[in-house]
């Protein structure tokens, strides 16, 4: 596929709406009880850096929406995982309050879908991410699991660095850590309570 090309499907994702999940949002929409791996914390405020940058799970400007703008779903909840080398397999796999796992193709009974699976989406090739983002405007009370895994390095150089961009509410959340091979570094999760 051509840049030109990509950009085009970008485009044509974004002109055909239902992006952004609709209704009001609840202010008091926050995560509670948050796990997180030894020695992260989920920042308090959200840092501006500048204008919104495409496919890299930050919050750049600070509105409380990640990677807006650039043709992938938004949610009230929604999860961004990003990472550098297109080679790489990287799992996001997120676990609603029923137990759930978010897939493409069909949403959680939670109302949450996965858009993207990389590698095997052609986009992936140039925007590593995968996105989990809840369908409607009302998220289910309960515990929520968010795991990004690195299943196989496909030719990256490990450390392999991650993004992950959390919405919750009207709030945005970056999260950065490595991955590598082994059963204590291919994964990081956290979970929190809605
Ligand atoms: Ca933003
Ligand atoms: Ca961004």
């Amino acid at each position: 596929m051509t840049s030109r090309r990509f950009i085009e499907l970008l485009l044509v994702a974004g002109l055909a709406g239902c992006l952004e999940a609709k209704g009001a949002v609840d202010p008091a929409l926050a995560p509670r009880d948050v796990a997180l791996p030894d020695g992260m914390a989920l920042p308090e405020t959200c840092t501006p850096s500048g204008v919104e940058l495409c496919f890299d799970a930050t919050d750049n400007n600070c509105n409380g929406l990640v990677d807006e703008g650039c043709g992938i779903h938004s949610g009230i909840l929604q999860f961004v995982a990003k990472w550098d080398d297109p080679q790489a397999d990287v799992e996001l796999e997120v676990t609603d309050v029923n137990g759930d796992i978010a897939e493409v193709h069909s949403a959680t009974s939670a109302g949450l879908y996965k858009e993207r699976n990389c590698p095997e989406d052609p986009l992936c090739q140039y925007a590593p991410l995968e996105n989990v983002y809840l369908v409607g405007a009302e998220p289910e009370p309960g515990r929520y699991r968010v795991a990004v895994r690195l299943n196989r390095l496909g030719g990256a150089i490990p450390p392999l660095r991650v993004h992950l961009g959390v919405r919750v509410g009207q709030r945005s959340y970056s999260l950065a850590f490595d991955l590598s091979p082994g059963a204590k570094t291919s994964e990081r999760a956290f979970e929190f309570t809605l």
